[in-house]
């Protein structure tokens, strides 16, 4: 490892949009794509850094809308079922195809608040953002950074990625500004539910009793149990949504994509300097902004 320059690492098609590093997974006509995407009242976007818990929330949601006919659509692919609109290389047919999914639709997004579609307030379309704590957010980006071949398979030490996440250097930027940014802009909005990866672990049935309030389903206790059982992190782990995660540019055997889904997994990386760096500067940027992380200590 020692020959490796992290400072000449890049992921392919390396870009920056408003100073946020983006790939070739999410090139500019797939970003003006997001911004420009046609919306329904009753579509449903769940927004989030990555590995803050996005996939789990998007079955949840996706289950919520969909409990009565989910089954039968068990083996769509999961790109079908809560596509990410500014996937790319854009392509007319894949567009086409995501805005006909059945509604009530449900989509992903990783876009920063200020790139998300123009439409989501014109229409006043409903939006999930999970936080999660982002000590576990940079060890799951770290391995999954290493499994992943749109991100170069990080072939770094783990405190070599923990420096390029401080400092922003990462896809979708800093996490610091990422979730601020989505706080200051969306915090007082009742089209927006924030949940927390912590919680959605602590209580699992009272997260997709939220999810369900917010949405305006009622849904019967034995749906609410089932949903649980179908989004617990083996169940999703070994069912369709590994099937649907066989995905050519994921290595696997570097790192799972379901790698370990718990809290406080952070405490197995993090050195007692790096600990202590990252409270000093979560201090500094984001201790007061009101939002409640639970790291789990
Ligand atoms: S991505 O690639 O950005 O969309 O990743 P994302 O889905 O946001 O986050 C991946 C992490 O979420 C964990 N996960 C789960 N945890 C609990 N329950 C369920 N059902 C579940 N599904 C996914 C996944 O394992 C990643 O976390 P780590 O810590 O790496 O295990």
């Amino acid at each position: 490892m020692s020959d490796f320059d992290v400072k000449s690492f890049t992921i392919p098609g390396q870009y920056y949009l408003d100073g946020v590093l983006l790939g070739s997974y999410n090139p500019p006509d797939g970003m003006k794509a997001l911004r420009e995407f046609d919306l329904f009242e009753d579509d449903c976007i769940v927004a989030a850094y990555p590995k803050s818990g996005q996939t789990w929330t998007l079955e949840l949601v996706y289950l919520v809308l969909h409990h009565g006919t989910a089954y039968e659509r068990e083996n769509t692919a999961r790109d079908m079922r809560t596509p990410w609109i500014e996937w790319g290389p854009v392509d007319e047919e894949r567009l086409r195809n995501i805005s006909n999914i059945p509604r009530p639709r449900v989509f992903k997004t990783h876009a920063i608040a200020k790139h998300l579609p123009v439409q989501l307030r014109e229409k006043n379309v409903k939006m999930v953002f999970v936080f999660r704590n982002p000590k576990d957010v940079a060890v799951s980006y770290y391995h999954f950074y290493r499994m992943n071949a749109v991100l170069s398979r990080f072939p770094g030490t783990w405190s070599q990625f923990y420096e390029m996440f401080m400092a922003g250097n990462v896809a979708h930027g800093s996490w610091f500004d990422y979730v601020q940014e989505y706080w200051r802009e969306f915090k007082d909005d009742k089209n927006v539910l924030f949940l927390y990866y912590e919680d959605m672990v602590k209580d699992h049935a009272g997260s997709v009793r939220k999810i369900a309030n917010f949405l305006g389903r009622n849904l019967r206790d034995d749906v609410v149990e089932d949903i649980v059982k179908r989004t617990s992190f083996k169940t999703m782990k070994d069912n369709f949504a590994t099937r649907a995660h066989k995905i050519p540019f994921f290595d696997e055997n570097i790192s799972p994509f379901f790698r370990k889904g718990n809290v406080g997994d952070w405490k197995n990386h993090f050195t007692v300097r790096q600990n202590e760096d990252f409270d000093r500067v979560y201090a500094e940027k984001v201790a007061e902004s009101g939002f409640c992380i639970d790291f789990g200590e």
